[in-house]
């Protein structure tokens, strides 16, 4: 295995969610790494050799050998530096990580749910609207159990886990989404507000924001709303 800080690469691109799960999985971490901007209209030669499979980002480089897909790189990083175990991204009990294994796949099965939000109108939209707001109630009673009532300040405990990164977005891009497609998910009406509809999740949202290494290392959130109302008027502009 390679020592810490040695030959590690991480190419991401700025908007993406799924390339702050795993920054902040390094950071968390104290893994040094370099960092490269991918230019997702353009792919680098690099990406297209270390991810022929779904040719997207995040993939982390350790040692020239790429591993790909965000909870994937998680994992692996947590195993790949046994050494950085003063703070660890998944649980030591075989019960309490299979449960966070079960909250990382949901929320990415949940994806589409959300997507689908983001680009349709009409119809199409309100029913992704409703199916979202489910999804969040679903992590919202989650969220009653871990941190209204057992008072965890993250799904992962005192510090922030796997759970916590993978659902990290919900934080800040959700909230961006939410700007460009001018329809409310979260209901968070202030950074602070912990009433509607989704305390919890609010509470939640708000303790992984004020997380040193995860509140230095978010994107810009205008930029991020300004990307999204190209992105949106790109996707309307070419659908049916
Ligand atoms: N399931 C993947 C999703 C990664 C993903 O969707 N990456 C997007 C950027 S947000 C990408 O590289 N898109 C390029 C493309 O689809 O051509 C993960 O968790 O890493």
């Amino acid at each position: 295995m390679e020592e810490e800080g040695e030959d590690v690469k991480l190419l991401g691109a700025w908007p993406s969610p799924f390339s702050y799960r795993v920054l902040w999985g390094l950071k968390l971490k104290g893994i040094s790494f370099q960092y490269e901007e991918e230019d997702l209209a353009r792919k680098s030669s690099a990406l297209l050799r270390y991810n022929p499979v779904h040719r997207k980002i995040p993939v982390l480089v350790h040692g020239e050998k790429p591993i790909a897909e965000s909870t994937v790189i998680l994992e692996y990083i947590e195993e790949a530096w046994p050494q950085k175990n003063d703070h660890p991204l998944l649980p030591q009990d075989p019960l309490e990580r299979a449960e966070a294994r079960f909250w990382t796949k949901f929320v990415e099965d949940k994806n589409p749910t959300f997507f689908r939000y983001f680009r349709s109108t009409g119809v199409d939209q309100e029913q992704a609207t409703e199916e979202a707001k489910q999804v969040l109630k679903a992590i919202e009673d989650y969220a009653e159990l871990q941190i209204g009532k057992e008072g965890k300040k993250f799904f992962g405990g005192g510090t922030i886990g796997i759970t916590d990164l993978t659902l990290g977005w919900i934080s800040w891009w959700l909230k961006a989404m939410e700007e460009a497609v001018g329809v409310k998910l979260l209901m968070e009406t202030t950074d602070e507000a912990e009433e509607g509809p989704f305390p919890n999740l609010s509470r939640w949202m708000k303790n992984f924001r004020e997380d040193p290494v995860i509140r230095d290392n978010l994107p810009d959130f205008d930029d991020l709303v300004l990307y999204f109302k190209r992105l949106r008027h790109n996707f309307i502009a070419t659908s049916d």
